[in-house]
């Protein structure tokens, strides 16, 4: 590689040296830079943060991203990625050097970890820092759903005030299944405890410290509940495993919330659950097939649908990418990863 083409900006030079100091590294070391990519979006402040301390290249904002690839793919040690971008074998054929992936999100089922994992190369992800605004969107879906907040929005928009709309569900003191009482599902039952739901979950393991009903089985969590979340990750271990039973022990006045991976729940078997009337309705904030969603969805007035948003607000997608910017650093000084996946 021409050594010119690791030169920064006068600019550039001066925030490395200034990061460097900061560190107490030499101005020496700030020539040193080592080389990322970033592969998946990122706010414009974390991209600010790597390229003081990084030579960054930008994938999906490349003219060519192939040409950019075949020019500094060998040298890439680093990559900032999504949980919904991840990495593409593709990808990852094209950095054979690489030593660290730090994504700004909790699933890893985008990251290839089985390839990944074999090759040696580190995994950070971010844990804990999106719980809060993930649980919030599952109790705003089940309000939304339940109370019809979104056609509501479009009646009274479209001058059609209370037309078609009916009664509404309640939400206080209903039965709340949550598929996955991990570090999400918990916050999700903490928050449903101050609606004076009663709660029960289904994973493989019991939660020894929480007061709330264990299912072995996630067809009898579903009979228990009027609100089914649906937290756990994407993945082969659960595709498709809110499937037609399920739904039919949901049963008629239930209603099936989905802020995971859209992977885990069978879209036509709830698409068919819907338009029979078999649950009562649904809130999906995430897809099987990512921005597509089951057209047949889009008309239902009891659907509420979100693009993949709950972490989306910017004190958490702020903190995520400070834990992404905070992994590199970690990992290129040589120190361990802030939040590894084990
Ligand atoms: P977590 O702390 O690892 O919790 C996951 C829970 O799922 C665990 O309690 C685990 O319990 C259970 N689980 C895992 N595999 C299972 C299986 N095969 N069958 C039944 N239960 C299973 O993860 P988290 O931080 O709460 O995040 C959960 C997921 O939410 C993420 O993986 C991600 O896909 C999704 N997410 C979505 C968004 C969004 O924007 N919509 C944002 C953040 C996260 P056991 O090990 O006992 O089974
Ligand atoms: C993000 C997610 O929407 O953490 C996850 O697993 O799916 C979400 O937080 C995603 O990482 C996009 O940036």
């Amino acid at each position: 590689m021409p050594w010119e083409g690791r030169l920064l900006s006068l600019s550039g030079q001066r925030n490395a040296r200034a990061a460097c100091a900061s560190r107490g590294q030499t101005a020496a070391d700030c020539w040193m830079k080592d080389e990322i990519l970033i592969a998946g979006r990122m706010p414009p402040n974390v991209i600010e943060q790597l390229e003081e301390d990084f030579i960054v290249h930008d994938w999906n904002g490349a003219a060519d991203p192939q040409a950019l690839l075949a020019a500094v793919g060998p040298r890439i040690r680093g990559v900032a990625t999504n949980a919904v971008q991840g990495v593409t074998p593709e990808l990852l054929d094209a950095l054979p050097n690489l030593e660290i992936i730090a994504s700004s999100g909790i699933g890893t089922d985008a990251l290839q970890l089985e390839r990944v994992r074999a090759a040696g190369i580190k995994v950070a992800v971010t844990p804990d820092v999106l719980n809060d605004d993930v649980a919030d969107m599952a109790i705003a879906l089940m309000l939304a759903v339940a109370r019809k907040i979104c056609q509501g929005d479009r009646n009274v928009r479209a001058g059609r005030w209370l037309e078609g709309m009916g009664l509404g569900y309640r939400v206080s003191g209903k039965r709340l299944g949550i598929l996955g009482l991990g570090r999400i599902g918990r916050v999700i039952a903490r928050r449903a405890e101050a609606f004076d739901m009663e709660i029960g979950y289904h994973q493989r393991h019991r939660n020894l410290d929480v007061p709330y009903t264990y299912f072995d089985s996630l067809v009898e969590l579903a009979r228990f509940s009027d609100f089914l979340v649906v937290v756990v990750p994407g993945g082969p271990a659960t595709e498709k495993m809110v499937n037609r039973e399920v739904l039919e022990a949901l049963g008629p006045e239930g209603i099936l919330i989905n802020v995971g991976r859209g992977s885990t729940v069978d879209e036509q078997a709830l698409v068919a659950a819907l338009q029979e009337g078999r649950i009562r309705g649904a809130g999906l904030d995430v897809f099987a097939n990512e921005p597509h969603v089951p057209p047949e969805l889009l008309a239902m007035d009891q659907v509420v649908l979100a693009p993949h948003y709950a972490s989306a607000t910017i004190e958490t997608r702020l903190a995520m990418g400070q834990l992404v910017v905070d992994n590199l650093r970690a990992h290129f000084s040589g120190k361990p990863l802030l939040t590894p996946v084990e």
